[in-house]
This record gives structure tokens, sequence and C-alpha cells, in this order.
């Protein structure tokens, strides 16, 4: 357990103010004690009693079925639609006047959209697949800017009963390629465009470069349709027949469209996510017991109140977007705005100046950002009014206790709580959090399990770990929003998630943590082949096999070091073939090659060349020591496995 460390000594606790306190939904520990310990020990009771709150449209008639584990059944026989939870439920209440979505595009325009307006235009794209021939159960790619138009065609995927597989718009037409050849999606919904730092994400020039690709293959998918939202209005190529304006559809489809009854085990979406093999896993969600959690744990982590004004500023492709800007809040009848474009645009205060403007109180971000904010000064925050905020939330990654405090000091101006949320594409919702009304918070600590998560750090062979040892986070328990597999590929299914330990079935996220001796996790990042760049996954392999898919480069291998503002960044060892001629222009040109493999995210911070990689006898390329010489630090531990110690040497002459 090299690698883990308990670097974090930090001892500093916040507990809830008596204010955040008197009108919590949760306020005392008793009753956390209380419902945590019903939900693990009891959780066909607990999960039931929520349940309820759902408009199932035919009951369940079992809760939990894990008979055929790891693969387990929430909800068995129940019927219910993602969509009518979010939308149709409402509109009978006094919600369905309320705001549903404030939206903002980046060059200011703006758009809202209440829950009785943003039904009708759900049911109207919903019409519009459905005449494009789009059907229950079919793969739908959607590869959109953040407009209203992206959490309208996921929602109309639902409503007929379509997967919808969410692809992040920063992602390059090569990786779009593969995930809608691996899912097997038979239409995409795109956009001519979206707004990113004053230009044009030409999305839809993306979409036609990975369907040119995918034309080439035997086996891919057809395409049949390609959706075009207009956003941007830049010039795009167009494939009569395939090709089709969402405008011009829309205005002969009918604003009605019933929800389709799913099964609760019906796949409602799949989301990639990087694994430590060069192949991204389509991570299936189902539909009941994923709505469940979602709707819940947005309620409780985030208190939600009626009058909440909530903002989660992640990107819709990622699973925070899924769970916590479309699912979890619109489910729960809150009021969210969703801004499209970056945080600098046009000045480094945007995102103040719309907490300001529309009243924000529950706001969720990464620690990516609040660093970069910190770096910005904070003098862009304090130009703007915002008392409206009464909450705090963090995800994506390990939060450094000094970021924490600047987030706490000076947007939270001491006030709020701060949540800070662990858990995955893989778990669907948050698994370990304060509930803000109860638990004292730390910097730096996701704190508790939330309902119904039984975490424990065990160590290699599943001895438990007692306090502040640092070791592997496990999940004994199965969740309503558990995933249900990875898309056509069961093993691996089994063998990423299900096989670390033996005896039951026992999840394995991929971190490594420890539990102080208050109970609180501590995350310490991945323990497998996995980086975290700003809160964005990326398995080493794949950016190896990018850069190796160059002509000039023999051999790549890739690791994380530690960044200030980024978490980690990428650093890559390169061996170039010998003809290449090493330089800067050979770096640029390999930053655009893995551009265009992957996209932008995956862009190396700092490529290396060398004339040969350290590996052991068996031929493995040592990790743990690139490792180390990519974070300037000196190398610890065995070294006497490596095979040619020269190359060690020559490594270290590139430190800068
Ligand atoms: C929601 C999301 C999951 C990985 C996870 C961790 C890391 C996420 C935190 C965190 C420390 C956190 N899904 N991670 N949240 N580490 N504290 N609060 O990010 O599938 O994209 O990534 O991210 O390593 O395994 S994800």
């Amino acid at each position: 357990m090299g690698q883990i460390e308990n670097v974090l000594s930090e001892n500093r606790a916040f507990p809830p103010s008596e204010e955040f306190r008197a009108e919590a939904r949760v306020s005392s520990e008793q009753a956390y004690q209380r419902m945590h310990a019903e939900s693990v020990a009891r959780p066909e009771v607990f999960w039931d009693r929520v349940a309820q709150d759902l408009p199932w449209i035919e009951p369940y008639d079992k809760v939990l079925d894990w008979s055929d584990a790891p693969v387990a059944k929430w909800f068995s026989g129940g019927k219910l639609n993602a969509s009518a939870v979010c939308l149709d439920q409402h509109l009978e209440t006094i919600r369905s006047g309320k705001r549903a979505i404030i939206w903002e595009g980046e060059p200011g325009d703006t758009r809202t959209l209440t829950y009785t307006q943003l039904h009708l235009e759900v049911c109207r794209f919903a019409n519009v697949l459905k005449a494009r021939g789009v059907k229950k159960g079919d793969r739908v790619a959607i590869y959109m800017p953040m407009i209203p138009e992206l959490a309208m065609a996921v929602l109309a995927c639902a409503r007929i009963g379509a997967i919808h597989s969410v692809v992040f718009g920063g992602f390059s037409a090569q990786a779009l390629a593969d995930r809608i050849e691996d899912g097997g999606c038979s239409a995409v919904i795109t956009a001519d465009g979206g707004w990113r730092r004053g230009k044009v994400l030409p999305l839809k020039k993306e979409v036609d470069a990975a369907l040119e690709n995918l034309a080439a293959k035997a086996d891919a998918p057809e395409v049949h349709t390609v959706l075009v939202v207009r956003r941007t209005e830049n010039e795009v190529a167009w494939s009569e027949g395939r090709d089709v304006w969402y405008h011009d559809l829309c205005a002969e489809a009918s604003t009605e469209c019933e929800p389709e009854p799913m099964d609760s085990e019906d796949v409602l979406f799949l989301l990639y996510t990087s694994g430590s093999t060069g192949k991204p896993k389509g991570i299936v969600h189902t539909t009941g017991g994923y709505m469940v959690g979602a709707y819940f744990s947005t309620q409780m982590v985030f208190d939600l109140q009626d009058e909440d004004v909530y903002w989660c500023t992640a990107d819709v492709g990622w699973i925070t977007g899924h769970s916590y800007i479309v699912y979890g809040p619109l489910a729960n009848g809150a009021t969210c705005v969703m801004y499209e474009g970056a945080p600098s645009e046009p000045h480094e205060g945007r995102f103040w100046e719309i907490c300001e403007r529309h009243k924000v109180s529950v706001f969720y971000t990464a620690p990516t950002a609040i660093r970069t904010f910190m770096r910005w000064g904070d003098e862009h925050v304090e130009r703007y009014d915002l008392s409206s905020l009464r909450l705090l939330g963090t995800v994506g990654e390990p939060i450094n206790p000094e970021a924490w405090m600047w987030y706490r000091r000076v947007v939270g101006q001491e006030r709020c709580p701060i949540v800070d949320t662990w858990w995955q594409t893989e778990t669907g919702v948050i698994m370990i959090a304060p509930l803000p009304g109860v638990t004292a918070t730390k910097p730096g600590s996701a704190t508790r399990p939330f309902f119904g998560v039984d975490a424990a750090i065990l160590d290699e062979d599943g001895k438990e770990l007692g306090p502040n040892e640092g070791g592997l986070l496990a999940i004994r328990k199965p969740w309503p929003s558990m995933l249900r597999g990875i898309w056509g590929d069961e093993a691996r299914f089994r063998e990423t998630y299900w096989s670390k330990w033996a005896g039951e079935p026992i999840y394995f996220p991929g971190d490594g943590a420890r539990k102080d001796e208050d109970g609180c996790f501590w995350i310490l990042g991945r323990v497998d082949d996995v980086i975290n760049v700003s809160g964005h996954r990326l398995s080493t392999m794949e950016v190896e096999s990018a850069l190796v898919s160059h002509p000039v480069v023999c051999e790549a291998a890739v690791v994380g070091r530690p960044d200030d503002v980024t978490g980690q960044a990428i650093c890559a060892f390169v061996t170039p073939t010998k003809e290449a001629e090493v330089g800067a222009a050979l770096i640029a040109e390999l930053n655009a090659h893995v551009s265009k493999e992957i996209g932008k995210l995956a862009r190396p911070a700092q490529i290396r060349f060398t004339d040969a990689l350290p590996k052991t006898r068996s031929g493995k390329i040592m990790r743990r020591l690139l490792r180390d010489i990519a974070a300037g630090v000196e190398t610890v531990g065995d070294t006497s496995t490596i095979e040619d110690l020269t190359v060690l040497a020559k490594l270290r002459g590139f430190e800068d």
C-alpha cells in the first residue's frame, strides 16, 4: 500500500450554525444515527419508505433482490417513468408554474422554463424522436452544449424509454465514435455548436467526423438520424436524409406525449467513464433505483427546500450533471440554474454575478474550480452580493484544506456549511457526504456515509482497518442507484468492481481512504491507473494508446503528478522513433494528436522524451518510479527489480 499515505492531519471541525440546523430537514445526530443504522440493517424497510414518494405507475413487489449478486434488482415489478418523476408529478401541484430551469448562455442570453413549459418542450422533443423512428430500448447519443435542449433531450429519451448516452462536448470525434459504436447508438442529438470562451465549439462538425469514421467500419452501428439543435448559427455540413434540424421537426410535433411505463430495471442511461484500461466503460444505470437515489440524495445532502435556487456547475456530460442538474433536482421540483459557458467569460466574476442575479442559495462545484477562483483573487467574488447562498458543495476529487477554507470564508462568508460529496459514475449518486444540518464538517473530509451506504476501509486481504489507517475504500452492501453493469461486458464488470475481496460481494470503487476516530472518511485518491484532472477521470492507458497511435511514438508511459489547480496533471514519458525530431514542434504535434484522439482534456501538461522507459524484468513499466520523477520527489521504495538502472538516471536528468 505504498501509495497511500496519511498525509492530511487536519483537525478543524465546523458544526452547522444554530440558524442552519433549526431549518434543516435532518437536524439531530440521533436522527442521523437512527436512520443510518436502519438503512443499513433493514434496507428494504428504509428504501421502501423513500420510494413511496415517487409517482409509480405500477407498484413494485420487492424492494431488493440480491440473489443474482453482483447484479442487483431494486423495486422489481414496479413501473415508472423518469421524465414523469421529474415533470408530470409537479403539474398538478403548486409547482406547475415554478421555475424549473433558469438558463444563461455564455454570450448573456437567457431563458427560463417553468415546470409546465419544460414538460411541454420535453413532450414535443419526445415526439420528434418518435417521428424519426426512435423507440424504447434504442440507444441515443447526446453530444450537446449546456443549453436547455440538452436537459430536454435527456428527458425526452427517458420519456419514450430510449437509452441516452451523453458524451461530454469536450470529447473529440474519435472518442464520440468509440462511444457511439460501443453503445450501438442509432441516433445522435447534437447542436450546430456551443459557446465556450467566446468561441464556437463546432459540435456538428465533430459528429460528422465521428460518423464518417464509423462508416468505414464493417460492423459499426448505423446511425439513421442526427438531430441538430440550432444554437450558434455557424455553418454546418448536411447529410440529406440523415441530418434534421430540431426546429423544423419541432414545429409539427405535438406537445402531448404519454410517458412510457418503464420497468424499474429497464436501462435509463449509459454513461462512459475511464477505468484502468484503454477502453472506456459504458456504465449502466436503470430506472427505479437510480431515480430513488437521485431524488433522495439531492433532497438530503443539499437540504433542499422549496424556495431554494440551486446551481450545480457541472456539465450534463458527466454523472454529476445527470444526477444533480437533471434527475435529482427536477424530481424534487427544484429551481435549477444552468450555465452554458466558461467561468471566466466575459470576466472572472461571472459565476458570482450569476449567483447574485438569480439569488442562488445552493451552489455545487468542483475543487479545481475553487482553486482557480482562489488564484483569480477574492475581489472577483467580493464584488457581488452572495447573501442568498446558504449551502455550498464540492465534488470530483479530494479538496485540499486550504481551498476548502477559502471556499468557506470567501464564498460562504463563514455562514454556509460545505458538503464535500464523494461518489462515482458507478455509484450513481452521492455515497459519502455530510448531512448539512447535522454533521460537523472537516476541511478535506467527505465525512460520513450517506443513508444505505455501508462503507469501510479494508486492506488487500479484506481485513477492516483501524482508525486513521490508510487502506482501500469498500462498500459492503448494495444500494438502489448502484451500477447494474458495464454495457456489453459482464466479465469486466465482475472483475473491476467485485473481485477485489473473496467471499460475499463487496464493491471496490478504486479509491484509497482512511477513516478517522469520529467515523469520518478522508479520500486519498485513486489506487488504480486512473488519473483525475480537474475532476475528470482519465485512464493512463487511454492517453498512452492515443500517444502510441502517433507514427513517431514507439512507447509511452503516462502518469499523474500533483497540480495546484487541476489536482493532478498528465505527465507523459515518450520514446520516439530514431528518425523523430525531438523538440517543441513534436510536443505540439503530440498534444494535437491526443486532442484528436480523446479530447483537449486529455492533453499532457508535460511530455518528456526518453530513449527507454524503466521496466521490471518481466517488462512492466515502473509507473511508481515515473510518478515520483514526474512529481520531482526522491524515489522511495524498492528499485531492485528495475531492468536498467541507467534509464532511471537518464530520466532524472529531464527534471525541470
Ligand atoms: C462524481 C464523480 C469518481 C472519482 C472517485 C474519486 C474522485 C469524486 C470526490 C473524489 C475525493 C470527493 N464521478 N472523487 N468525488 N475524491 N473527494 N468528494 O466525480 O466517476 O467522474 O469520478 O472521483 O477518485 O473514484 S467520477
